[in-house]
């Protein structure tokens, strides 16, 4: 069986290049439906077999803020990749990992670039590839997609795993005692009515009703108007809570707690000064 890998990352974080260095001429350019966003696709020899390596849009998150990000998480959601490589900027780690944080609660089945470490080294930093890969519980390889090292370590680990079984569970990350309450409640309304089933899990589309993001609300609404809202309902009580009690919104509460966890990452000695190895945190 082909394999389809799909690449995401940040704008910058060598994804065109990675893309390139994998496929080298045998690429195909298209758009995705109804929007003039690129569709870049190409082949890519893993041993014996050929993987079939999607490139999308370079995203910071996958919110549905801007047409790259509805059309990346549209095709994870629906065209399910056997695995997603998600490239980072070894050297602006901190910020990339936002969109880590986001895969990993969809429960997509992972590999990290762990990309220009060259970059990093050259500014006295150093990034722990294993501890990071231990920490988030995925597989972190590092490359430097200019020059192509680390492409074919990275590539035969992502088509290794898109030969087991999906066994991914998702990141569970707590955003505080109010919206953890309400995701248990939105989560088991969500696997009972077998909503939105399409996409990847149900603690994800409870996400998405508190932060009140309007494509799922949608897509929720046309699917069952009645289950779509009870959730909106649940959402809004907890919106008007956190309003009244901290002066904030379930979106950027929810955002703070990602942050959250991705310092909590860092501050674990992820990075080291290469010269001095003196922890950055
Ligand atoms: C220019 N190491 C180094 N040092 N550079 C890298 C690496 C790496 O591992 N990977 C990529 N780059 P994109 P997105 C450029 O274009 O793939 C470089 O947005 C230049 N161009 O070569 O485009 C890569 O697809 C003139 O750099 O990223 C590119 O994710 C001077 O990072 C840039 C210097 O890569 C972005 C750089 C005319």
């Amino acid at each position: 069986m082909q394999a389809t890998i799909a690449l995401a990352g940040n704008p910058n974080s060598g994804k065109t290049t990675l893309f390139n260095a994998l496929t080298g001429a045998r690429q195909h350019v298209g758009n995705y439906p109804g929007v003039t966003v690129e569709r870049k696709e190409g082949l890519c020899s893993v041993g014996a077999h050929t993987a079939h390596i999607v490139d999308l849009p370079g995203t910071y998150s996958l919110t549905a803020y801007s047409e790259e990000e509805k059309v990346a998480r549209e095709y994870l959601a629906q065209e399910r990749p056997d695995v997603v490589i998600d490239t980072l900027d070894a050297s602006n780690l901190e910020r990339h990992l936002y969109l880590v944080v986001q895969l990993l609660e969809m429960g997509l089945p992972l590999v990290l670039a762990l990309n220009m470490v060259d970059v990093a080294k050259s500014r006295g930093m150093e990034v722990d590839a294993e501890k990071l890969s231990e920490l988030l519980r995925t597989p972190v390889v590092p490359t430097i997609a200019r020059t192509g090292k680390g492409k074919q370590d990275l590539i035969q680990i992502a088509a290794d795993l898109a030969q087991q079984p999906v066994n991914q569970t998702p990141l569970v990350i707590s955003y505080g005692a109010d919206i953890d309450k309400a995701l248990l409640q939105m989560q088991s309304m969500i696997s009972e009515g077998a909503f939105l089933k399409s996409y990847y899990n149900p603690r994800w589309v409870a996400i998405k009703y508190l932060e009140m993001d309007e494509d799922v609300i949608v897509k929720g609404h046309e699917a069952n108007p009645d289950l779509s809202d009870r959730l909106t309902a649940v959402s809004a009580r907890v919106a008007a809570h956190l309003e009244a009690t901290l002066n904030m919104d379930p979106e950027t509460m929810i955002a703070d707690h990602r942050w959250g966890f991705i310092r909590s990452i860092i501050q674990q000695g992820v990075i080291t000064r290469s010269n001095d190895s003196d922890r950055l945190y």
